[in-house]
């Protein structure tokens, strides 16, 4: 890659971070939603308390299952179309050997409830064209192309409300199959241009199948993809946005409607821009983000649609402890299956759902109608949090089970009215302790749960946390990290994630970033920070009257952290101290700090 289009790169990734941390607020009314704020929370109340559900694909992409002309074709299987670059006219005649003789509709419903799903997804129709209901405004749909001649939705629609289960569809708006569109080259389907003229017809067909899907399945979400072709634009999007809701007005509609959301990040770019969450895709935003409801869609091996050599399974210990990693940032978990042409969910699939069921049967209290964790980070596991009477319930999940048999709770500062597991059924209380740095609760020696066991932690109004103030160590040394500082601003925060951990979203060099530390030791410090960066801004280290200044190092990566000598510097006085870091603001370029560190001279 040439510098110009590095530094093209970077720009992208820097807006793209300005606009996550500018996101929508529910409570400003959207032009392309006229709905008041309370109007919002009660539509979107069910899917705000789901926390987990179900995702479907099914296609005729189950039939090839990543096999073409006797070769295996890699990619994600539902996209075998555009990966082996099949004409239309050859991969119309799948649906003759579409015939899912062994579909269940009552065992999928069944199996996702054992899950403890609350919604469910499916693919009414993929990029691919096919519609898995009857449409009378195409013929290639499961009714009239398939030997099994029957439509493969009302059935699941039906046995999901039985269940309890809502019942939602995906519904791809780029069509490798309906005539208005062609391929954008003879190697490629994707993404689809329009014939001229022939716009208005497929937004009809579109229309046509909505109001199909909605008579035949009341469905509960459409959750829209395949908007990045450049013909479909964010007017359309507004028109599809209204006419759904007019149609069924307590519909949610997820942000790829229009053309608001950020690659596979998936948030919705600030802006106004039509759809109701944001749908981060196989990622998990590295942190919460308050009034953004978002829902973070994977798989659970390297495909969405059925694959028969891909064995790539991730271990329910992952599963389940992303499913607690969204829950406490706020965020829901939509798990994919992918189904044969014969309409059997992969035996590895299934038990990975049972798997996840039998967690939830005991610890989903600790998931449904939950908040995102009041703490930055916890060392061992994450927490969810409820809140009713003006009390709180803290679900501290515990991935590391402690040795030492204490669960520290960082800087919590209310009394416990009560502790105990939640495998527990007598709740018997488990001892707490109120030190200097949180709350302690004894635990028995053995996790109930070796993948993530729950500690009940009930606390009298609304949780305070105490940020953290770290003291100097025997040495007299000083080891300031970057999720015990306090951040000064709109935009700048604590990330987590792969390669990061740090201060990050320093945009504006206004903003600063604090520790308060404990100084029993006063005297001359050599200080050094963990620092990245893609350009080289001046920052300084501020502490009383004294001022140290240094440039961050070019480290290539907002991943790729340095340790720089920054210089010496005095703390004079003991006690409780602030060391700031502030930008200096002439030729400001952001970078992440991951840690400073002061070793006395
Ligand atoms: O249905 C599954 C996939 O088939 C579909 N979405 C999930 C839920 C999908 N996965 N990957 N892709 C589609 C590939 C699309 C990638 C891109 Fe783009 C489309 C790259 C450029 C245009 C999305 C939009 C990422 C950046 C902009």
């Amino acid at each position: 890659m040439n510098s110009r289009r590095l530094a093209c790169g970077i720009m992208t990734l820097l807006l793209g971070w300005l606009a996550l941390a500018t996101p929508l607020r529910a409570a400003e009314p959207a032009s392309w939603n006229p709905e008041t704020a309370e109007q919002r929370d009660a539509r979107m109340k069910w899917w705000r308390d789901a926390r987990f559900g179900l995702f479907i694909h099914w296609g005729l992409y189950a039939v090839p299952a990543g096999h073409w002309q006797g070769k295996p074709i890699g990619g994600i299987g539902e996209w075998i179309m555009n990966s082996a670059n099949i004409p239309v006219a050859e991969y119309e005649p799948l649906a003759k050997q579409f015939n899912p003789v062994a579909y269940d509709p009552a065992g999928w419903a069944r199996l996702a409830k054992q899950a403890g799903v609350k919604y469910l997804v499916i693919t009414s129709k993929h990029h691919e064209g096919f519609c898995l209901f009857d449409s009378q405004a195409t013929d290639y749909d499961a009714v009239d192309a398939t030997p099994y001649g029957k439509c493969l939705l009302k059935p699941l629609a039906d046995e999901c409300r039985k269940q309890g289960i809502k019942f939602c569809v995906y519904y791809s708006i780029m069509d490798w199959h309906h005539p208005a569109q062609t391929r954008p080259h003879e190697r490629s389907h994707n993404p689809t241009k329009m014939l001229p003229g022939r716009k208005a017809e497929y937004m009809d067909y579109m229309k046509q199948h909505f109001r199909e899907l909605l008579a035949c399945c009341d469905v509960e979400v459409l959750w829209f993809d395949g908007e990045w072709c450049d013909w479909y634009t964010e007017e359309d999007a507004r028109e599809v946005y209204a006419y759904l809701r007019k149609l069924k007005p307590q519909l949610i509609i997820n942000n790829r409607v229009g053309k608001g959301r950020q690659g596979m990040e998936g948030l919705t770019r600030s802006g106004d821009h039509a759809g109701d969450f944001g749908t981060p895709e196989q990622q998990i935003p590295a942190t919460g983000l308050p009034g953004v409801d978002w829902e973070s869609c994977m798989t659970m091996n390297d495909t969405w649609g059925f694959k028969r050599d891909d064995h790539n399974w991730k271990s329910s210990q992952t599963l389940i402890r992303n499913l607690v990693d969204i829950a406490s940032k706020g965020g829901n978990y939509l798990l994919n299956v992918g189904p044969t042409a014969a309409g059997e969910i992969p035996q590895p699939s299934v038990e990975r759902l049972e798997a996840i069921g039998q967690w939830m049967q005991v610890n989903g209290e600790a998931i449904y109608q939950t908040a995102a964790s009041p703490f930055k980070s916890l060392a061992w596991g994450r927490c969810t949090k409820k809140s009713a009477d003006g009390n709180t319930t803290l679900y501290l999940h515990v991935f590391q089970w402690p040795t030492d048999g204490q669960l520290l709770v960082p800087g919590l500062k209310n009394p416990v009215a009560k502790a105990y597991l939640l495998a527990d059924a007598d709740q018997r209380p488990l001892d707490t302790e109120a030190v200097e740095a949180g709350v302690r609760v004894k635990l028995p020696a053995n996790a109930p749960d070796p993948i993530c066991s729950v500690v009940v932690l009930k606390v009298a109004g609304d949780v305070e946390i105490a940020a953290a103030i770290p003291a100097q160590q025997a040495d007299g040394a000083i080891q300031l990290v970057a999720s015990d500082a306090v951040c000064h601003g709109q935009q700048i925060r604590y990330e987590t994630g792969p390669q990061r951990n740090c201060i990050g979203f320093w945009l504006n060099p206004s903003e600063w970033v604090e520790w308060k530390v404990k100084i029993n030791e006063p005297g001359e410090f050599a200080v050094s920070a963990e620092v990245a960066a893609t350009a080289s801004g001046s920052f300084q280290v501020v502490v009383g009257d004294r001022t140290l200044t240094a440039q961050a190092p070019l480290t290539g990566d907002y991943g790729r952290f340095q340790t720089v000598d920054l210089g010496r510097l005095k703390i004079a006085q003991s006690g409780t101290v602030s060391i700031a870091v502030r930008a200096v603001a002439d030729g400001w370029q952001p970078f992440n700090l991951r840690a400073l560190a002061c070793v006395p001279q």
